[in-house]
């Protein structure tokens, strides 16, 4: 096994990153990487942003270019539960990565299947280890298929996807829960403390021409390839009419690091997988319960109501400029 010892492993937070990479993939990772709160101890690689294999080679440049090769990489699903993939390299560019090339990694990648990785490490940690997935759900709705034991045994899941007040798909769905709805009601459904940092409080954060002008003038590998994917998002989002790039992926690292910069009321939340126009949404209850409607005669009477359980905290607002800066702080001069 890895001799490398994490010098701030112990008095941080193990997690697993689980992740489609993928521009602001780029930047979560590296935000994690960099920061003493989170020790990473594996990273598993899911199809979205870009194919399978894509995505893997991305982790593998990513991860040696921090000089991490001590952190396990391992493949995982190859495609969505039950249909196609959509990849996205329309926003990432066509490597996923901004276009920026990468040095060839120096890593390898580890032999086991992503999620027998995650079911594993719960195992070997349990009530440790924190789950921050940032692409399509697939890995982690696996895992939980095929070892549901594990379920008690994780500290936490903290989640980039989903959106209460609309999508970026189409109306309703946000991409990382449109790719694999299925998979997405698995994991919300799974009865384990998730955090949803969705994309309308990821749109909160724009990294925006302060920050990027901030991070330009320092330097590293790290530093300089952030840099970049920054510049192009930047650049894409002005396009759009956006005063800079919604840091989505890195949100959800920012909450592991530090939970007080989101408020996340308790909600219950489904994925709706069947919809002609709502499918890949997370349906939210802001009011805790439903009617009791029961059948009279061929009319239903409400009866009452019926609490329902949070299953999620839900991020709905923001300290943006202190995420942003924090951002900023961990990954100048790396
Ligand atoms: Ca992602």
């Amino acid at each position: 096994m890895l001799t490398l010892v994490n010098p701030a492993a112990g008095a941080s937070k193990k997690i697993i990153f689980d992740t489609d990479p993928g521009t602001d993939d780029a930047m979560a990772l590296m935000l994690a990487l960099n920061s003493p709160e989170l020790d990473v101890r594996a990273i598993t690689v899911v199809p979205g942003n870009v194919i399978a294999k894509q995505a893997l080679e991305n982790a593998l440049r990513m991860v040696s270019l921090a000089n991490r090769c001590d952190i396990p990489i391992a493949a995982g699903a190859q495609h969505p539960l039950f249909q196609k993939l959509i990849t996205a390299e329309f926003w990432h560019g066509k490597n996923g990565l901004a276009n920026i090339e990468l040095p060839a990694s120096k890593c390898k990648v580890d032999s086991r299947f992503g999620p027998d990785l995650i079911i594993e490490m719960v195992h070997a940690a349990p009530h440790e280890i924190t789950l921050i997935p940032v692409g399509p759900l697939t890995n982690i709705a696996l895992a939980v298929e095929k070892d549901p034991s594990i379920v008690p045994l994780v500290k936490e899941v903290i989640i980039m996807g989903g959106s209460i007040t609309g999508g970026n798909v189409n109306a309703s769905a946000e991409a990382n829960i449109y790719n694999d709805p299925e998979a997405a009601q698995i994991v919300f459904q799974a009865g384990w403390p998730l955090t949803m940092v969705g994309l309308d409080v990821g749109d909160k954060t724009l990294f925006s021409a302060k920050y990027l002008q901030q991070l330009g003038e320092t330097h590293g590998p790290v530093n300089d390839f952030i840099y970049g994917v920054a510049k192009y998002l930047n650049d894409l989002s002005a396009k759009f009419g956006a005063d800079g790039t919604p840091m989505y992926d890195p949100l959800a690292v920012g909450v592991a690091i530090d939970a007080s910069l989101v408020t996340a009321p308790a909600m219950h939340v489904d994925v709706e997988t069947r919809g002609d126009f709502t499918r890949g949404e997370t349906v939210a209850n802001r009011r805790g319960m439903v009617e009791r409607n029961v059948l009279r005669g061929d009319r239903y009477v409400i009866e009452g109501v019926d609490k329902v359980e949070a299953n999620a905290k839900v991020g709905t607002d923001v300290e943006a400029d202190r995420f942003l800066q924090l951002f900023v702080s961990r990954l100048r001069g790396k």
